[in-house]
Order: C-alpha cells, then structure tokens, then sequence
C-alpha cells in the first residue's frame, strides 16, 4: 500500500501540467483486458490521456467483426469509463486533426482522457509472410480509393495548391525517411541504460523501495 501511495504523487503532478499522453493501439488491442483496465484509471484520475484505436478491421488474420461484441470497438466500450463516443474517417486529414485538436487541448486544461476511434483500413497482410488472402474480393480495391494521402492530395488541388508544390512536398518526405534509414542503419545499437527512460513519470523505479 505504502508503494502504491508513494507512486500516486507523479500522477497528481501530471495531473496540474500541460503534459499529454497521446497512445495508438489497433482494434484488436479493444478485446484484451490492458485496454480496459487503462481507461478506467484514466478516467477515475482524468488523466490527460488521448487513446486513439485505429481500427483497420483486422486483428492478425481474423476480421475484428468475428470477435467483438459492439460494432465499434473503442466508440461502443466508451460509455463504460464515463467517455463519450467519439468516432472519426482515419482517412480524413482534416477530420483527424480537428478532433484531435479538441480532445487534445480538452485534456491538457484537466478535462480528463478520451477515446478517438478513427476508422481505417490496413492495405497489406499482418506481415511481409501474410499475403491477407482471407480478405473478401474487391475490399482493397475500394479502400484504396480512399487512401487518406490520395483523398488529401486531390482536397490540396481543389483548394488552388500547385501540382508543383505538392510533389515538392512528397520528394521531401522521401528524402527525410532516406535520411533517417541511413542514420538508423550507420548507428550503434542503442544503450541498456535507456531502457526505462520515460516508463516511469519519476524516470526510475524508486516507487519499488
Ligand atoms: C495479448 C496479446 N495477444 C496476441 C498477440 C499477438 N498479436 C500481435 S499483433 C496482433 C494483432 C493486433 O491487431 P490490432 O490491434 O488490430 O492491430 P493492427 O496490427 O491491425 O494495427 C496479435 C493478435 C499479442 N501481441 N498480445
Ligand atoms: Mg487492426
């Protein structure tokens, strides 16, 4: 008990700061017990926490419709913590952004956590060994039409952006990402003494003595 009371003090620290917490998970991570334990402390102690489920529909193999009891994995559990349901296109930039913005900025003047279920799709298998066979016929296809790059390339060239401007844009982002690749490759592995680095709010594990 004692341990316990010693690690409530950062909490009720970061409960008085602007800090933020921003965690993505996938819908699949809605049915094991870790997400629901998570909210439910959040809530209890509004911590300024925004969870954002990105479901794509698919767990490892299997279609989260085939294992989950709500249509909406995040947005239908919401009420269960006191949230409300917030349901938004992953695939709309903007829409992200602009609800991301109020529950970020809610959060961050003590207005407690929520939960943004963005919907979405995964274009690929789980990994380079799943060729996602198990997908019914044409639902790629259709997704892909509304890739959120794609939907927002053609909102900027309706919006008067220059064909020039945003290949400008994308060469740059390919050119960080080889940047990065290249750093990440010609770097030592990272030191041990890191690995707890921002785990704990107090940076160690002093709540254990
Ligand atoms: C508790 C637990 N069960 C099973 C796994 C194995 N596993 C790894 S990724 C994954 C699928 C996760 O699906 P989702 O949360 O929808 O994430 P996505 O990959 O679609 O973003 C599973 C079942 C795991 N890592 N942990
Ligand atoms: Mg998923």
């Amino acid at each position: 008990m004692g341990a316990a009371m010693t690690g409530l003090r950062p909490i009720a620290e970061i409960m008085f700061s602007d800090f933020l917490a921003v965690c993505f998970f996938g819908d699949g991570t809605a049915n094991i017990g870790a997400f629901h334990a998570a909210l439910n402390f959040s809530a209890v102690w509004k911590l300024p926490v925004v969870f954002v489920c990105e479901n794509n529909f698919y767990m490892e193999y299997t279609p989260i419709g085939a294992v989950t009891a709500v249509e909406h994995p995040a947005a239908d559990r919401a009420g269960a913590y006191g949230l409300e349901p917030v349901l938004v296109d992953g695939n709309d930039a903007d829409e992200v952004y602009r609800t991301a913005m109020k529950y970020m900025t809610r959060a961050r003047k003590g207005g407690g956590p929520a939960l943004i279920e963005a919907t979405t799709y995964r274009h690929s298998g789980h990994s380079r060994a799943d060729p996602a066979k198990y997908r019914p016929e044409g639902e790629l296809d259709k997704w892909l039409e509304r890739d959120p790059i794609k939907v927002y390339r053609e909102r900027l060239l309706k919006f008067g952006v220059a064909e020039a401007t945003l290949k400008d844009i994308e060469s740059g982002a390919m050119r960080k990402v080889d940047e990065a690749t290249a750093i990440a490759k010609a770097s030592p592995p990272p030191s041990l003494d890191g690995i707890d680095k921002h785990v704990w709010a107090d940076g160690g594990a002093a709540w254990r003595n």
